[in-house]
This record gives structure tokens, sequence and C-alpha cells, in this order.
């Protein structure tokens, strides 16, 4: 893939952002989704690649835009062909409460590279470039902890878990504070949570536990990027969602199985790209600076060359076309 879409990909987060952002802490999350999924959308017209969206917002039954299957770019040639996986607005309960670590988030990858994921649970563990090796899902909280500590040359006790804050995590909390690491809860967000673990400057060494599906397929993007690590399991909670995975092409064998990140994303050729919509670990919310001005803030990494980019973006409102419609 052109390695100057990484640059084009930018914009389709920084789109989706900024329409969400100004739905901060009004409690509407079906709004700030909306705009997120508006201002995706319309960027990625301009985009020249010929899209697939494996993961997106639904089906299309339940998601009129950005739905699984839709094809998204301006391109038409059959070298175009990529899959994407989006996040358009991933937290919308963080936007609606204006809590940390709202973001917008786009995966991309040579055509069939990643996986299909249903709309169902994932048990994952993520970690950076340095711990990369070091954990196995299958074993233990206490084990993992110990290996990742070793890989970082840290004791335990320096060592901060992510952990999204539900009830059924009950256990890996209880194993985490026993085995004496640190613990950062959280309300919603593990995308946010698994990419704060490839760069030391947030904190965050770990990952872990259970979350959607497709979020784990885009932060397993990356973590390809960033030369980090992660595994998962698939959780159908229903017959349903067994029968969404078997429609999808997963064997039995693909839903107990443990899922490396080559099961993930198969390819190095893979681009990522996250916006900040509230200030979070990593990215650093919207600003709206005044006189028409809001400021963003991305990270954006390509698989190939492991480049990451933060790009930092002084928008003008009132010039930008595709912003001043979605006002
Ligand atoms: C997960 C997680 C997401 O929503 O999908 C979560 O991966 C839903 O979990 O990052 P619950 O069913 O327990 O609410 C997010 O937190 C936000 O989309
Ligand atoms: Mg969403
Ligand atoms: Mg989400």
């Amino acid at each position: 893939m052109d390695r100057s879409l990484s640059l084009e990909l930018v914009r389709v987060t920084e789109s989706a952002a900024l329409a969400s952002a100004s739905y901060m802490g009004r409690g509407d999350k079906e709004g700030a989704d909306q705009a997120a999924v508006d201002g995706m959308r319309s960027t990625f017209a301009g985009l020249s690649i010929k899209g697939t969206v494996v993961i997106g917002e639904g089906e299309l039954d339940e998601a009129p835009m950005l739905y699984i299957g839709e094809i998204v770019g301006c391109g038409e040639e059959e070298e175009m062909e990529v899959d994407i996986a989006v996040d358009p607005l991933e937290g919308t309960n963080l936007i609606a409460k204006g809590l940390p670590n709202a973001i917008a988030v786009v995966a991309m990858a040579p055509k069939g590279c990643l996986l299909h994921a249903p709309d169902t649970y994932m048990e994952k563990i993520a970690v950076g470039p340095k711990a990369k090796g070091a954990v196995n899902i299958k074993a233990s909280v206490g084990e993992n902890l110990k290996a990742v500590a070793k890989a970082l040359d840290k004791n335990v006790e320096d060592v901060t878990v992510m952990i999204q804050d539900r009830e059924r995590h009950e256990a890996i909390i209880k194993e985490v504070r026993e085995a004496g690491a640190r613990i950062k809860l959280f309300t919603d967000g593990d995308v946010a949570a698994a990419l704060a673990t490839g760069f030391e400057e947030t904190g965050v060494d770990i990952m872990m536990g259970i979350g959607g599906a497709p979020e784990g397929v885009i932060a397993a993007v990356a973590l390809k990027c960033l030369g980090g690590d992660m595994q998962g399991i698939l959780h159908p909670m229903s017959e349903e969602e067994t029968q969404r995975c078997r429609e999808l092409g997963l064997t039995e064998e693909d839903v107990k199985k443990v899922l490396t990140l080559e099961d993930l994303v198969s390819s190095d050729d893979c681009f990522f790209a996250a916006t900040g919509i509230t200030q979070g670990d990593l990215l650093k919310g919207v600003l709206y600076l005044g006189n028409n001005r809001a400021q963003t803030h991305s990270v954006v990494m390509r698989g190939t060359t492991g480049t990451i980019r933060f790009v930092e973006a002084i928008h003008r409102l009132d010039k930008n076309d595709t912003i001043v419609e979605m006002m």
C-alpha cells in the first residue's frame, strides 16, 4: 500500500474527532456517535483506496453508514483494494460524560488480512514492544505479570495494568492485586488502553480483560505497527453470536483458539490512525482555541516501516468544507 495513505488516514480520524468533540458532556452518546460516523465517512470519500469495511458500525440492517461490507474511498482499480476497520467514536459513554480516552480510530490492511470479528466479546492481553513474546493469555495473571516485569526490567510492584471496570473482571483484578502490581481501572475504551501499552510515557504496561472483539482487531493493528504484542480469544455469548462467527468464515477451532497477533492481522503492511476526542493517556483531546480554530492530536503508524508519527493539527473551522458542512 502507498505510504502516503498514512497521512490521508489521519484526516479521516481528525474529521470524526472534530465532528463529535462538541458533544462532550452532553449526555448524548447516540448524537456524538452519529456525528463521528458522518465526519469519518465524508472524509473517506476522498481517499484513493477501494476499501471494504470489515469491522464497522454493525450489519447493514442496523447501521446505515460504515456498515460491514460498505465500500469506501474513491479508488476504482483492483490494486487499490484494502480492508478497513473503523470505530469513529470508540467510547461513546466517555464523550457523553466528558471522561478521558475517547478516540476516533481507523485501521487498514491488505484485502483479507484482518480477522473478520463479529460483534461479540474477546478476551485480550496486550503489551508494548519491550514485552513482546512475554505474555501468554492461557497463563495465570501472576505468571504474565512476572514475565512482563522481567522483560521491562521492573519489579512486579512497578508494573501498571489497565483493566476495564466490569464485574466480569473481578477475578483478574483480585489476582493483579495479590501479585502486587498497580491497576488503572477504566470505564470504557480498551483500544486506547491497548494503544497506551505501546508508549512508555503513558506509564501503562499491560492491558488485560474482556472487551469487544471488533475493538480487539483494531487494537491489534496498532500493536502490530508498534512492534508490541497481543493475544485474544473470542467469547461468543449466545448461539446467535456463535452462528455469526460461522457466517464470517470462522471455524469452531478459530472461536476457541488463542488468536495471535498474526491471526488478528496477518500482514505487516498495515496502517493505524487515531485522533483523541477527550484528553487521554496518549492523545490530547480536541481543543477549541477560539477564533474558529480547533486543535487535534493524532497518532498514525505504518507496519511496514514501523514509523510512528504524532500529528498535531490546527483546523480552521470556518474554512474547512467538511467541517463547515458538519456544523
Ligand atoms: C467493549 C470495549 C470498548 O465498550 O466493547 C465495551 O472493547 C463494551 O463492554 O472499548 P460492556 O458490554 O461491558 O459495556 C467499549 O468500552 C467502548 O466501545
Ligand atoms: Mg462505534
Ligand atoms: Mg467501540
